[in-house]
């Protein structure tokens, strides 16, 4: 199958400028939904949910999901989806990043490719959930924020009181937008 890529580099720290990764961003497909689950298992910050439902994600939200490889192996990965009620926003699921490339702006390109899809020209709104101790994945959307021109707002999402038993701490919403660019 011709799956189309976009190649961006990025400078390993730590090391000289002339060794840098190559990571390619792509939508995923079906056969990538067991290396998606290993990699939310492997972040240690995510919720990891059943392999069936990184399957789902890879073959029927492709427009708005994305994955990124590096020397054949998928270090990133963003699940999102438009609202059904609300064809302008897209809400973003999970953002995962392999431990090898954080602290690289991985997560935030990997944002950057996906609002700049066909399938995001009507976004205008971008809304996501963050638990308190992802205070890297708050520094990254608040960064998408800026590059957007657009303001952040920080709701209720889903309070830990309505998960099951005393399993999960609260999830805050952050409402970003309208986009500028
Ligand atoms: C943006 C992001 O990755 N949020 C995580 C939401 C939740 N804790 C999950 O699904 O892991």
């Amino acid at each position: 199958m011709n799956v189309s890529k976009t190649s961006v580099s990025f400078h390993v720290d730590g090391e000289s400028p002339s060794n840098e990764n190559i990571v390619q961003f792509r939508k995923p497909q079906l056969e990538d939904g067991s290396a998606i689950w290993e990699l939310v298992k492997d972040t240690g910050v995510l919720d990891l949910n059943s392999p069936y439902c990184y399957l789902v994600i890879s073959q029927y939200f492709q427009e708005t999901s994305i994955v990124a490889e590096s020397n054949q192996k998928m270090v990133g990965f963003i699940s999102a989806f438009i609202c059904p009620d609300r064809p302008d926003t897209l809400f973003v699921w999970q953002v995962g990043v392999d431990a090898s490339m954080r602290r690289q702006g991985i997560g935030l390109a990997m944002l950057q490719a996906l609002f700049e899809r066909k399938a995001c020209d009507g976004i205008r709104f971008l809304e996501t959930t963050i638990s308190p101790d992802n205070g890297a994945s708050e520094r990254m959307f608040r960064r998408f924020a800026e590059f957007l021109g657009a303001g952040v707002q920080q709701r209720e999402g889903f309070p830990a009181n309505v998960f099951p038993g005393a399993t999960h701490e609260d999830e805050r919403l952050f409402h970003i937008g309208p986009r500028k660019t």
